[in-house]
């Protein structure tokens, strides 16, 4: 009985976010807290032993390096800082090969990062990707999705967005970009590019830039299907045209978009920004949309009173993991900022899921939950989807029930050796 209290009260003080009741049974999902006091906590990434990398932004930036041995869903410690940036903050982290690739949003940037020889070794800068924007330029930040180069082994094509220079019109200026061997060189705004970095020597080298799509608006959140090999981006939406405000709602709804494997780099599709888009609420197809790439999934709002039902501003993606039950296991989680705040102030920052079975959207976690931020960062594992809040500084784990790790049996056989009969672990 004292052990039942306590795990109870274990369930309780850290597990800070619920999964959305209305569509998911949360007796399949183990939610917790795995890490807490990390403010501007962004993206996730893997160490080389499956322990956990976190981007956060205590103090300019830093890159975190987590283990839980005993694999119950919240971390041994603090954390070892294993990069510490000035150029904060940090906003993407990706493994791109034997590197780590993150972006330092303060001197708009993308650093490359060797690892250490052990995980929680300090990693080490090998080179950056420089971009300079026009002052004024409404989309900065960068998103990244990486695959290895098809029959190059040792390469790695890294695919990289410039957002629109203003929020609802085409862009007039250019964008430079220079590092790892490349440029400078004007891009465009509004587009998707791809280089292939070749890591055979001592440090990366870039070549072979390319245009993957145009007509994209602010891309952030991208990645490549690990079976298929088609590249999944989420696209944020046109805002407001004349003032956002707690209740507006802006014209465009925010997209999830396909390009599939062969047409990678091999064709440029045209995304629609700003001509062609479909519209918030309605779901009608605003513009000219002659030759378009339309969406495959959109966002509209779920209504699902009191708790927010919006999600707006998406981030990053991240595939279902495979041992996800039916239903979650085939499509695409998306993170959302929503506003500025925590919940239930901040109702647009859900984590939604787009199906790949039946292309149906839904909330996994619903928007507007009492001191849940902005859910910036989603990463999934086989098993597990980490979702990182910026705002509240704090990384969630949702793991599958019961979690398949060594830890969890070996923790229940201790249970029953200390005769202690437990007939519900979680949520009685
Ligand atoms: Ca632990
Ligand atoms: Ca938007
Ligand atoms: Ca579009």
């Amino acid at each position: 009985m004292l052990i039942e209290i306590a795990l109870l009260f274990v369930s309780t003080a850290h597990g800070a976010v619920v999964v959305n009741s209305s569509v998911v049974n949360p007796d399949l999902f183990r939610v917790t807290t795995f890490a807490t006091g990390l403010p501007a906590s962004n993206s996730v990434a893997l160490a080389a032993d499956g322990s956990i990398y976190l981007a956060a932004s205590p103090a300019g930036g830093r890159i975190l390096r987590f283990t839980d041995t005993n694999a119950d869903g919240i971390a041994d410690g603090a954390g070892t800082i294993v990069y510490q940036s000035n150029a904060g903050p940090l906003t993407q982290l990706r493994q791109t090969g034997k590197y780590y690739a993150v972006g330092e949003f303060g001197a708009r940037r993308i650093t490359f990062l060797e690892p250490g020889a052990m995980p929680a070794d300090a990693m080490t800068p090998v080179g950056s990707l420089q971009f300079s924007y026009p002052t004024g330029w409404a989309h900065p930040t960068i998103g990244m999705a990486t695959r290895p180069t098809p029959g190059s082994p040792g390469s790695y094509d890294f695919v990289f967005n410039i957002g629109s220079q203003t929020n609802a019109t085409h862009s007039t200026g250019t964008v430079t970009v220079s590092g790892l061997g490349l440029g400078p060189v004007a891009l465009q705004g509004e587009s998707l590019y791809m280089i292939t970095i070749d890591e055979s020597g001592a440090v990366p080298v870039a070549s072979n830039l390319r245009t993957v799509a145009t007509g994209i608006r602010n891309v952030y959140g991208m990645g490549f299907h690990p079976v298929t090999g088609d590249l999944y981006f989420a696209d944020n939406a046109i805002d407001e045209l004349t003032g956002t405000t707690p209740t507006s709602t802006p014209p465009q709804v925010d997209e999830l978009n396909r390009i599939s494997a062969a047409d990678v780099g091999v064709t440029a599709p045209n995304f629609g920004f700003p001509g062609c888009y479909v519209e918030y609420g309605t779901g009608s197809v605003i513009g000219d949309c002659t030759g378009v790439a339309m969406p495959i999934g959109v966002f509209q709002p779920i209504p699902n009173p009191p708790a927010g039902g919006r999600s707006e501003g998406p981030t990053e993606i991240a595939f279902a993991p495979s041992a996800f039950p039916g239903g979650w296991n085939n499509g695409v989680f998306v993170g959302f900022s929503g506003k500025n705040g925590l919940g239930p102030v901040n109702d647009e920052n859900a984590v939604a899921f787009y199906s790949l079975t039946n292309g149906s959207v839904r909330h996994f976690l619903e928007s507007g939950q009492t001191g849940v931020g902005n859910l910036v960062g989603v990463f999934s594992t086989s098993t597990s989807l980490f979702v990182a809040d910026w705002g509240a500084g704090k990384l969630y784990q949702i793991a599958v029930e019961p979690v398949p790790e060594p830890g969890y049996a070996a923790g229940v056989a201790a249970l029953l050796a200390a005769g202690v009969l437990i007939s519900r672990r979680r949520g009685a």
